[in-house]
């Protein structure tokens, strides 16, 4: 199943998890591939990452996936992928019918019809890194690019008039009021079909539609008197089910309003102050594939540290950690992938429709879940060159049309030269006082010179927006505890994060919040520049471990943020 509870009644839907028959085929070039040749010798888990498992660790090259599925034959049948890494083609009983680049987002694959009850379907998958073939995967950026069906797989039987998706937005907090979008395709003409909305149970619309034809937008606003506002400290969520002919749809809904004034972010009018962590979805055994109980140990881990927000650093998270965000009421920063692009990235038009593509799908996974509050892009890359402009520009306008509900911001290394903090709503600022620049002693002095700077920026639309620390830390290798204390031991790691958090947001108000850089430890990339400054090849600014043994920073985070949290 994709995320955490079933999305459809009345349509059927074939869960494909479970194994598939799996070859590795290495250097193979996949335009080269016969798919009837392979020679299929292994099993493999999906979802899962098949160079997280022993046998193909640290291997770059060419997998092949196949199973056999048995479906009625009548039907629009749709494959749904909810993350492959990073590149595949997928074949239905032996021809191609599409591909895909770019892992931790979802995809649909129409198959076509047949008179025979089996399908064979055959999905080859690289995870070489390859800019020509996946331009949003490069072997500079600071995590591992692991391989494999990464996420859920389903088969999705459509009625002729199906509903592709279901979009809600708040649209009056006070009043209780939400627009229901709901985007349909009609395969014959004209259609008349009842339609009825659906919320906890209750039927609030009802009523019967004549639609052409193609695909349609119907959209109505629906009140809801018995709902309750969503928040961190009252996560209430209602169910809303859009029926539509034979089809159906579900989703999760919690009514909320996030929007910037002046400095401040405010969630239903009051203002919010975020202390948070970044967190990576990578793990030595499973890869990308986020198990169910690891998702719901670290949102527990997380929430002991006091914390009530979650930087989803550098891509967007799995469904399921969604789902459960909304839960337990987190709030979340969903992020595009991106990391360190330079100006001929932001130039580059096969870049930047791989990245428009990308927000595409990243907004269609995520706009229901009243956990995300933030929409994030292109991490740390180069706009202080002026040529890289104007692809902010278009990947931010971009964004906005897909959603307007949300504040748009990216996370700068270098705010002082920075020439596109005026486009986003949210200033978030990297920094790494007292590691990578400067002693602990002073860490405060520098924090603030980087507040001063946007603070009195020459932009006065620059100087009036709320700022985030989007990222703030240091290594610490797990059970080093040294005498000396210094860089890399777990002391120093905890006296570094007491001082940042306790000066950002205990002593000194002057940012909306601070997400600590980082949960947990991940593995780095293989890249000889990368792998020479990374101790084991991991990224160790974890206050966990990969296997989530807190080190001393967590506790010291802990009281950190409970001091801060007391201090509102
Ligand atoms: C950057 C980057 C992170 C990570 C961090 C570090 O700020 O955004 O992904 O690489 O540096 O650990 O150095």
């Amino acid at each position: 199943m994709i995320g955490l509870y079933p999305r459809h009644r009345r349509r059927p839907v074939v869960d494909l998890s479970g194994t598939w028959d799996f070859a590795f085929l290495g250097a193979r070039d996949a335009k080269t591939i016969r798919p009837n040749r392979i020679r299929f010798n292994d099993r493999m888990m999906v979802p899962g990452c098949f160079d997280a498992t022993p046998r193909y660790a640290g291997q770059r090259g060419l997998a092949a996936y196949r199973r056999t599925v048995t479906l009625p034959v009548q039907g629009q049948r749709i494959l749904r992928l909810q993350g492959v890494h990073h590149w595949c083609r997928v074949f239905g009983d032996g021809q191609p019918l599409m591909e895909h680049a770019g892992g931790f987002t979802g995809f649909d694959v129409p198959l076509p019809p047949s008179r025979k009850p089996q399908m064979q379907l055959l999905i080859l998958v690289d995870n070489r890194i390859a800019p020509q073939q996946s331009p949003l995967h490069l072997g500079h950026m600071d995590w591992y690019h692991h391989g494999g069906i990464a996420r859920g797989a389903e088969i999705h039987l459509c009625p002729d008039s199906a509903i592709e998706h279901v979009q809600l937005t708040t649209k009056n907090l006070a009043k209780r009021q939400v627009q229901v979008a709901i985007a349909a395709i009609h395969r014959q003409s004209p259609q008349k079909l009842p339609m009825r909305i659906l919320v906890d149970g209750q039927c609030l619309l009802e009523e019967s539609l004549t639609q052409p034809a193609g695909r349609q937008t119907i959209l109505r606003d629906i009140t809801i008197p018995w709902a309750k506002p969503w928040s961190p400290g009252s996560p209430h969520l209602h169910d809303i089910r859009v029926e539509l002919g034979e089809d159906d749809c579900l989703e999760r809904f919690g009514l909320r309003t996030i929007e910037v004034k002046g400095r401040q972010l405010r969630l239903n009018g009051r203002p919010l102050r975020l202390l948070g962590v970044n967190r990576h979805e990578l793990h030595p055994q499973f890869g990308h594939t986020q198990p169910l109980p690891l998702l719901l140990s670290d949102l527990q881990q997380i929430k002991q540290l006091n914390a009530n927000f979650i930087r989803g650093s550098h891509y967007p998270q799995d469904p399921a950690f969604l789902d459960l965000c909304d839960e337990m009421g987190l709030l979340v920063w969903s992020e595009a992938i991106g990391w360190q692009q330079t100006a001929e990235h932001l130039q580059d038009q096969v870049f930047l429709q791989a990245q428009e593509q990308h927000l595409t799908e990243m907004v269609r996974q995520t706009i229901n879940h009243p956990s995300v509050i933030l929409w994030g892009l292109l991490n740390e890359s180069h706009a202080h060159i002026p040529q890289a402009r104007s692809g902010y520009e278009r990947l931010v306008r971009h964004l906005r049309s897909l959603d307007d509900s949300r504040p748009v911001t990216y996370a700068s290394c270098q705010p002082a030269g920075d020439l596109c903090l005026d486009l986003f709503d949210v200033i978030s600022v990297n920094t790494y006082p007292g590691w990578y620049d400067g002693e602990l002693k002073e860490i405060g002095h520098r924090l603030d010179q980087v507040i001063d700077q946007l603070q009195s920026h020459d932009q006065a639309k620059v100087r009036r927006k709320p700022i985030l620390v989007s990222e703030i830390g240091a290594e610490a290798i797990y059970g080093f505890r040294d005498m000396n204390q210094d860089r890399w031991s777990e002391q120093h790691q905890a006296r570094l994060l007491t001082q940042a958090i306790d000066h950002l947001m205990v002593k000194r108000h002057r940012v909306a919040g601070v997400a600590i850089w980082l949960f947990n430890d991940f593995r780095s990339s293989e890249e000889r520049q990368r792998i020479l400054i990374r101790g084991r090849g991991y990224n160790n600014k974890g206050i966990v471990d990969e296997y989530r043994r807190p080190k001393l920073a967590f506790d010291a985070v802990e009281r950190a943020f409970g001091k801060a949290m007391r201090q509102k």
